[in-house]
């Protein structure tokens, strides 16, 4: 479903130099400075006190595919209950966004999601907009195939910064359409922020569909994290194979175990990974010791009171329009307008 640099948070990149290629893809530059400044954001996550490795890191190939088998696991409903709401509520849905409208996904991906929203909303003009370049090529090149009447577009940018889309856009009406709950992987301030931004992309006549993940009961949301066939723990494992790639260190993955757990304080599932002995982390320039039971912070996904998430869509601009629920009130499918 994601590349294999998909970054739900959307933090790696510097976004400094944009240009479009032969290709057709709208792309930021710089990239000897994006692998500099993500090596040491990783080792400064090392070296703090807490130490944290930045969900981005996930999605090395191997975490793409294995984010892919979560979102087919019977305990992970967000995927799926997502895709149901969309399905059940496809016409109301299709009846309240503006006509014609340029539609532009956020974290675009394959474009599976895409196909089914086009047929649904007809829009003039699809932008995908994703961190990875290469895979939004692909992706796109085959969606023109399979929508041939509309106007697609790629954008390769860092959602957590600047996101520059193609001069000759049409530019009105426009839908920003953010699937997936990917908002839960931000922080409150980084959500605010990156929703103020979709609100200046989206215009005054423009819309945002957005899919948040809705508090429920705490086993429900835990189970969705600590799945019986240990897909969630083996995914939270291999961002340490994906660190020692990046940065030359020597995570062995035995020695750590996942962890992940509801907190009801900040209203977010935690994931993290635990030393199962006490064990030295090296890599060029440094090194770190891990006593047992010490942890690395390693996810945050926020789990949204409807009335909570509408009061974020408020502060960044938007007021809201609609929820399209399940049946049990798990997921939300939100349309907010300015
Ligand atoms: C991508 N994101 C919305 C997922 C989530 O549920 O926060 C990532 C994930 N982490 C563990 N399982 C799925």
């Amino acid at each position: 479903m994601y590349s294999d640099t998909f970054d739900p948070t959307g933090n790696s990149g510097t976004g400094s130099v944009t240009s479009t290629r032969p290709d057709g893809v709208h792309a930021p530059g710089n990239k000897a400075t994006a692998t500099q400044s993500r090596m040491e954001e990783i080792i400064a996550g090392l070296e703090q006190p807490g130490a944290a490795i930045s969900p981005k890191y996930f999605y090395d190939t191997r975490g793409s595919e294995l984010f892919e088998q979560i979102t087919r696991l019977p305990e992970y409903y967000p995927t799926r209950t997502e895709r149901r709401i969309m399905e059940e509520f496809a016409a109301p849905m299709a009846g309240s966004v503006p006509p014609s409208s340029t539609v532009i996904e956020l974290g675009a991906g394959n474009c599976e999601k895409a196909l089914r929203l086009c047929e649904t909303l007809r829009p003039s003009c699809f932008v995908a907009v994703d961190i990875s370049d290469a895979f939004l090529h692909e992706s796109v090149a085959r969606l023109r195939r399979q929508l041939p009447s509309v106007d697609i577009r790629a954008v390769a940018a860092d959602l957590a910064h600047h996101i520059e889309l193609p001069a000759d856009l049409p530019m009105r009406p426009r839908l920003v359409f953010y699937p997936g709950s990917s908002i839960s992987n931000f922080d409150r301030p980084q959500a605010l922020e990156l929703l103020s931004r979709i609100r200046r992309l989206a215009g005054d006549d423009g819309a945002l569909l957005i899919g948040v993940d809705l508090l429920k009961e705490v086993h429900i949301m835990e189970a969705a994290y600590n799945d019986s066939a240990g897909v969630t723990a083996a995914f939270n494992l291999n961002a340490l194979s994906h660190v020692n790639q990046l940065v030359g260190s020597d995570f062995c993955a035995a020695h750590w175990r996942h962890h992940a757990f509801f907190n009801a304080t900040e209203s977010r599932i935690e994931m993290h990974l635990e030393a199962t002995v006490e064990t030295v982390v090296h890599w060029p320039g440094g090194e770190r010791r891990f006593m047992r039971g010490e942890r690395i912070h390693t996810e945050n996904s926020y789990k949204y009171r409807r009335e909570d998430f509408i009061e974020l869509l408020a502060r960044a601009g938007f007021s809201h329009a609609q929820t399209w629920h399940d049946e049990h009130r798990w997921f939300g499918v939100m349309l907010a307008r300015p």
